[in-house]
This record gives C-alpha cells, sequence and structure tokens, in this order.
C-alpha cells in the first residue's frame, strides 16, 4: 500500500506515534511517505521504503501568520497525484483533518478519491478541540474523515460526549518498541547519577501545563523526605521555568537533574526506579508505557486513558489529579517494600508486552483495508 502520513514532526506523543507507525508498516513492504513541515524527529536514519516531503509555507510581508493549512493542503494535493497515493493517515485533528477533506475535496473535482484516516490523540479532543475556536471545524472534519481511530477507549468516551459524532471511531492503542525499550545494565551510568545508590525517579514529557510537572516535584520532595533519592527531569516546554524557580525555593535543586530534550530516552529509563506522571490530561500516556518497557513501576494520576495503561496495585498507583500526598505516599511504599517492588516491575513489563508494535501494526493495516473496502466512492465534483 502507498500511504501519506501527516503529522507534527516534534517531540510530541502523537509526531513519535505516528512516525514509528510509519517505519513499522514501511518495514512491512509499504510506500510511506510523511508530508511535514520538518522532518521528524524520530525519523533520523535512511529506511527502505520511506519518503519524505517537506511542506514549505510562502513567506510574504501580508501574513501575520503564514497559511500553513493552505501550504499543506497544495502539498497533499501534489505528493497523493504523484505519489499516487491510495490512503492519506493524518495524526493529530487539528488542522489535519481538516487539511485532509480539503485535499480530498479538490482532487475529487480532478476525478481522484483519496480515503483518509484521522487519528485522534487526546489534546486534539480533550483541550485544544473542545475550544469553542475549534469545535464546529474539529466535528466536521472528524465526520468527513473515512475512518477514524482513537488511542484509548477513554479518549473515544471523551470524542462521542463532546462532538456530535456520526462515525465509528475504532479503538487502536498506542505502542512500543520492546527491541529498542529495554531494560540494560547501565551500571556505570547509574552510579553517576546516584553514587550512593539512592533511588532514582524519572519524569518525562514536553513541559506543558497539562503535565502538572510542578507536582512532580511535590511528589519528589515528600519521597525525598523519607528515602535518598534523585529526580530526572527529561523534556523541555513552557512550564520548564517554573519548574525550575520551584526547585530553587524547596531547596532542592541539588537533587534534581533538568536533562532537557533527549534522544536515547531508553538509556535514561534503563536506570530509573519510578516513573512520575500525575498529568492533568492523558489519553494514554506514552512516556509511561515506555517506562514499563524498561520494568519501571508507574504512579500516575487516574485520569483519561492511564488506567488502560497503568494498573492499580500491579504496574503502579493511581491517585486523583492534584493528590500529591497520595501519589508520593504510594511510591514511598513501593520503593520500601523490595518484594513488591520487584513484582511491580516485572508486571510493568509484562503489561508493556502487550502494546508490543508488531502486534498493533497489523491492527492499523486491517482498518486501512477496512476503510478502503468500505469507503463511498463518488467522483462527482460538489
Ligand atoms: O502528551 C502530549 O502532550 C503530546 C501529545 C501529542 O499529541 O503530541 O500526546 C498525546 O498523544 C500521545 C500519543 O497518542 C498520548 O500517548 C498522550 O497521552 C497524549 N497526551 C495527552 O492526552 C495530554
Amino acid at each position: 500500500m502507498k500511504i501519506g502520513v501527516v503529522c507534527y514532526p516534534t517531540y510530541g506523543g502523537s509526531g513519535v506515534l505516528a512516525t514509528e507507525l510509519g517505519k513499522g508498516l514501511a518495514r512491512r513492504g509499504h510506500d510511506v511517505h510523511f508530508i511535514t513541515y520538518s522532518q521528524p524527529v524520530r525519523l533520523n536514519s535512511f529506511q527502505n521504503n520511506v519518503y519524505y516531503h517537506e511542506v514549505r509555507d510562502a513567506d510574504y510581508p501580508l501574513f501575520q501568520y503564514p497559511p500553513y493549512d493552505t501550504a499543506l493542503t497544495s502539498k497533499l494535493v501534489d505528493v497523493v497525484k504523484y505519489e499516487k497515493l491510495d490512503l492519506l493517515h493524518v495524526h493529530y485533528a487539528i488542522p489535519h483533518a481538516t487539511v485532509a477533506y480539503l485535499a480530498k475535496k479538490i482532487l475529487l473535482t480532478q476525478g481522484r478519491y483519496i480515503p483518509t484516516v484521522t487519528t485522534l490523540h487526546g489534546t486534539d479532543i480533550t483541550l485544544v478541540g473542545k475550544n469553542q475556536a475549534f469545535h464546529p471545524v474539529v466535528e466536521f472534519a472528524i465526520n468527513k474523515s473515512d475512518g477514524v481511530t482513537a488511542v484509548s477507549n477513554s479518549l473515544r468516551k471523551d470524542t462521542l460526549d463532546q462532538f456530535n459524532i456520526e462515525k465509528d471511531i475504532r479503538v487502536i492503542y498506542n505502542f512500543i518498541d520492546l527491541e529498542r525499550f529495554r531494560k540494560a545494565n547501565k551500571d556505570h551510568f547509574k552510579k553517576a547519577i546516584a553514587p550512593n545508590g539512592e533511588k532514582i525517579l524519572i519524569h518525562t514529557s514536553n513541559f506543558r501545563k497539562v503535565k502538572r510537572v510542578e507536582d512532580v516535584v511535590h511528589i519528589f520532595k515528600r519521597i525525598y523526605e523519607k528515602i535518598p533519592c534523585k529526580l530526572l527531569l527529561v523534556g523541555d516546554g513552557p512550564e520548564r521555568a517554573n519548574v525550575e524557580r520551584l526547585c530553587r525555593e524547596i531547596g532542592l535543586c541539588h537533587e534534581i537533574r533538568f536533562l532537557g530534550k533527549q534522544e536515547a530516552v531508553e538509556e535514561l529509563l534503563a536506570i530509573a526506579d519510578l516513573f512520575l506522571m500525575p498529568s492533568g490530561s492523558e489519553s494514554f500516556g506514552l512516556a509511561a508505557l515506555e517506562a514499563m518497557a524498561c520494568e519501571v513501576p508507574v504512579i500516575s494520576s487516574n485520569i483519561g486513558g492511564l488506567p488502560e495503561v497503568n494498573i492499580e496495585g500491579v504496574t503502579g498507583f493511581l491517585s486523583d489529579v492534584g493528590n500529591v500526598d497520595e501519589m508520593a505516599a504510594n511510591a514511598i511504599r513501593l520503593l520500601g517494600n523490595e518484594t513488591m517492588f520487584k513484582e511491580f516491575k516485572s508486571n510493568a513489563l509484562q503489561q508493556a508486552e502487550q502494546f508490543d508494535i508488531e502486534n498493533v501494526l497489523p491492527l492499523y493495516e486491517e482498518y486501512y483495508q477496512h476503510v478502503l473496502e468500505t469507503t463511498v466512492y463518488d467522483y462527482k465534483p460538489r
């Protein structure tokens, strides 16, 4: 199959997932064309069957906001036509589902129908999408997609609750490459971070408000008062300055390392003991899954799709959003009980194995096939 993939090329979960999905499909013999405004971060080496088409904005002094949507639409029309794509898969509804619809309509006037699949990732529904500035457009574009998937049952439910959706939404979970994310012996590295055998806590995110990184620091402070430990903060984003200020206020800067954006997250997860994810909204929690694959139990909030990934009392513990006291108490309980801790580590890996990319790729292939077979082709220009 010849598949066009549209996504955000940045470090966010949706872009990472879209890129890994495309690469996985290419390994299975499909031709995969990425169409984005810059090279996706995980598209960092040559791979057979993978193509990249850069979208370039028109630079004109009249534009306060360069019309990216228009440039992307034109690029899609071009790539679909000249690369003879069979299907377009767009990740994150805003603006990609709308752009795909417009490209489809333009191609239709030229006697060409391109089926489109939209994958909903989370904030495109739960935060941004429900904002009145976007709501009617997002609802329309989802209904005009030939196929719609969501990354968890929770996100599917949120979408149906918040929009008037006439389409079936297929749940296809986030996935993990177990070859890459696995426990590895990095003792020398662990010693450098925690020379006296301190426990290592870790949080990775894009430091947006929704991630509640300040809660991570509050949880850490409570744990630190009972158990010797260090905190690794991986990633960067708008909340970073606030979080740094908080670390200074509570006087724990020497125990907390800000590592910024990191390519090889798996090497950091390999030395971690506990992953903290106190998010205020989380459709799935790909970062938690990555930790679990490295045998790291998770202390998280119980919001959104997190209970579908992190199993209460099995792979970690879940608490109400903002309940940092309970999250810290659970972490202390777990880190202080060697038998329970060992069991949770092994459970975390077992749970991660359920989301093996090798099991999920065929689900997308099967879904694409279903969309191609059930799409009602209509060549009449309207
Ligand atoms: O987590 C983020 O803020 C990034 C965001 C994105 O769309 O780039 O991630 C969302 O998609 C991921 C992949 O499907 C999910 O695992 C994340 O849970 C989801 N984030 C939120 O819902 C906040």
